[in-house]
């Protein structure tokens, strides 16, 4: 089984614990995400500890010329990807419409819409070659229902959970998988980003209930992974117990 995973946003949460969980069994990684010094460090560990092959890849998934370049000039046996988890994303701010800052917005279409597509176009042209391969998108329960406050990320989310169904159809003759993601609150450095530094208001953001951690997820990204070839989860949607969609949490104290 082990084969080629690539994945984007692989210095923090979902993508830092999907490295972890592919190394382990076996599988070589291309690993990406801005933060050089995270990227080299965690390479640095997962090689010592399991002795996979490793390529780093620190480009911004917003540069499409970076993302272009970085892919299409791996070396060839490098070229042959199985598995791609499109997971680099963020949310920027917390805001009503009217009052949200543009700068926030621009930042979450350009890397969770734009990125995504720059990353997903370039690794899909070598998957159609090899008539093989498995794309899974990081969406979100934000994909699926918009709350208050949520609107444009809200937005770009249910881009990633539209243009899933859409890469499905047009990756159907190439025997492509595609599988959307779609996890509910995960205590990861998302908070943080969301709430530009602030611990208490991202902290505040999972009181009273256990939310999901990176190992969560990455455990169903494997798990949709390693599926014989004829099965393909479409869309995965996984919540903490303690909430039941986007907007309900059970936060009382049993
Ligand atoms: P983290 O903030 O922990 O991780 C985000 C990752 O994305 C980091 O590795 C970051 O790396 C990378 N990233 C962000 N912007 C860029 C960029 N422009 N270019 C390259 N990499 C980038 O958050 P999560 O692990 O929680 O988030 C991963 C994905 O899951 C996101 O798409 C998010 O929207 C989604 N999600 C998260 C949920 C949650 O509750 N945590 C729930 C549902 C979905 P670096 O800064 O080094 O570039
Ligand atoms: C992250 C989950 O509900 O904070 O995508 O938007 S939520």
């Amino acid at each position: 089984m082990p084969g080629i995973v690539f994945i984007t946003g692989a210095t923090s949460g979902f993508g830092e614990a999907t490295a972890w969980k592919f190394a382990e069994n076996g599988y070589d990684l291309i690993l990406n995400g801005r933060r050089k010094d995270r990227l080299d460090a965690l390479a640095t560990s997962l090689e010592s500890k399991y002795n996979v092959a490793l390529i780093t890849l620190p480009f911004d998934v917003r540069d499409e010329a970076a993302v272009n370049a970085a892919i299409n000039g791996l070396p060839e046996q490098w070229k042959a990807i199985d598995i791609f988890v499109n997971n680099a994303g963020l949310a920027l701010g917390r805001d009503h419409f009217h009052e949200a800052d543009m700068n926030d917005w621009t930042t979450m279409i350009d890397t969770n819409v734009k990125g995504f597509l720059y990353t997903s176009k370039a690794v899909s042209q070598l998957m159609v070659k090899r008539k093989k391969g498995h794309i899974i998108n990081m969406g979100s329960i934000a994909g699926k229902q918009v709350y208050e406050k949520g609107n444009v990320y809200c937005g770009s989310k249910f881009a990633v959970n539209a243009i899933s169904q859409g890469m499905r159809i047009d990756l159907l003759p190439y025997h492509i998988r595609v599988t959307c993601i779609n996890p509910g609150a995960a205590e990861t450095e998302f908070s943080l980003v969301r709430f530009k530094g602030d611990a208490a208001t991202a902290k505040s953001v999972y009181s009273g209930i256990q939310p999901l951690t990176g190992e969560d997820v990455a455990g169903v990204i494997y798990y949709c992974a390693t599926l014989p070839e004829h099965v393909c989860i479409n869309e995965l949607e996984i919540m903490p117990t303690r909430q039941a969609d986007a907007t309900h949490f059970n936060r009382q104290p049993d």
